[in-house]
């Protein structure tokens, strides 16, 4: 029997998720070796394309207006500079670029137009393209397709009860629903979540049981830390250790065995020991580059010395094509 499951009980997640943490390490070790190359990690590159002044509410987020983080507002940037941004990216060894605006919801206007542009362009330089910007339409998703969106990053961030306490502009459904029209367009699906919101332990194994029971799990499911940022809500929040990010890294991979799961945000509180550990449990996605979106990641250099010592090769782009519906553009692409 296939262990791709879209049926999982709170339960079972739960026994799983509070395995005996070097048990659900080799467990979920396991699980990855039988879908996955060991020591190949996919590389993405971040980039924040429209920075801060967002109107929504997240309790977490350095780009919230409503918060003084004292982060610099940034209109959107101008393609040619975010074509250049991912060149540089790519040279540094990422197959996947991703763009984030600090957007409620995509409007139709000449801002989105501009973002189909650099779809297009990045596109073009033969890399996974993917965006984050917020909230959208079937018919957006349709567009972003259309100029060869290859994933688009949507989190649900926690459980449906906790949501609430994070976040009150907009809800969970509302989220539910932008990864459906991303679905329906044909582009694959970047969506995971947060720890180290004040969520219990229940709210972390129903976040994963959001996910694991989709109709078709997320391509990619970045797991992240929360980096605490000063002048939100969140700001004195514990620091989440390193066994709770093994544990959700291990439960993702088990219960969504095929997907990408993507150590993200948290990794410069998090040494090479211990990032092993989560390579080790399954998980086989980074973002690298010294900033995320607003805050420090380590730097492209580091993360190629990590690989050298822990035998890690970056994976190269499009390895899954075959599972995408733009294959074919692809292809062309590729044999020129
Ligand atoms: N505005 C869009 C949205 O919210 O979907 C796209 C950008 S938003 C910054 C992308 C994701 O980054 C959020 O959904 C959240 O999961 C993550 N994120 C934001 N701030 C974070 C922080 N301080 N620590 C960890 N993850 C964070
Ligand atoms: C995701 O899950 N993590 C990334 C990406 N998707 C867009 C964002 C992390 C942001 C961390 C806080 C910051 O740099 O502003
Ligand atoms: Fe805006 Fe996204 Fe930040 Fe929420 S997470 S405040 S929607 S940029």
């Amino acid at each position: 029997m296939s262990d791709v499951r879209h049926n999982w009980t709170s339960e079972e997640i739960q026994e799983i998720y509070n395995k005996p943490l070097l048990a659900l390490a080799l467990e979920a070790g396991n699980v990855h070796r039988k879908y996955h190359t060991m020591g190949e990690v996919q590389v993405s590159s971040l980039l924040s394309i429209k920075t801060g002044g967002c109107t929504e509410d997240c309790g977490y987020c350095s780009q919230a207006a409503r918060y003084n983080t004292g982060l610099e507002v940034q209109s959107l940037m101008k393609l040619e500079d975010v074509v250049a941004r991912a060149e540089k990216a790519k040279e540094g060894g990422a197959s996947r670029f991703c763009m984030g605006a600090a957007w409620r919801e995509v409007r139709n206007n000449r801002d989105f137009d501009r973002v189909i542009d650099m779809v297009r362009a990045v596109n073009g330089l033969n890399m996974e393209v993917c965006c984050t910007l917020g909230m959208l339409t079937e018919e957006q998703a349709k567009k972003l397709a259309d100029a060869g969106l290859y994933a688009y990053n949507h989190n649900i961030d926690t459980s449906e009860e906790h949501y609430g306490d994070v976040i009150t502009t907009r809800n969970f459904q509302d989220r539910l629903d932008t990864i459906s029209n991303v679905r329906k367009a044909g582009m694959t699906v970047c969506s995971g979540g947060i720890i180290g919101l004040g969520e219990t332990d229940n709210d972390r194994v129903e976040m994963l049981r959001t996910l694991a029971n989709m109709p078709v799990h997320p391509e990619s499911v970045p797991i992240n830390a929360l980096v605490p940022v000063k002048g939100t809500p969140m700001e004195s929040n514990r620091r989440v250790s390193f066994d709770e990010m093994v544990r959700m890294v291990a439960t993702a991979r088990i219960v969504m065995p095929k997907s990408a799961v993507r150590l993200s945000a948290g990794r410069m509180e998090m040494n090479l020991a211990e990032q092993s550990m989560c390579f080790l449990a399954g998980a086989n996605s980074i973002f690298a580059g010294d900033t995320l979106l607003t805050t420090p990641n380590p730097d492209f250099k580091s993360d190629m010395e990590m690989f050298q010592i822990l035998g890690l090769t970056p994976k190269a782009a499009y390895a899954d094509a075959h599972h995408h519906p733009h294959e074919h553009k692809v292809l062309e692409n590729e044999s020129c």
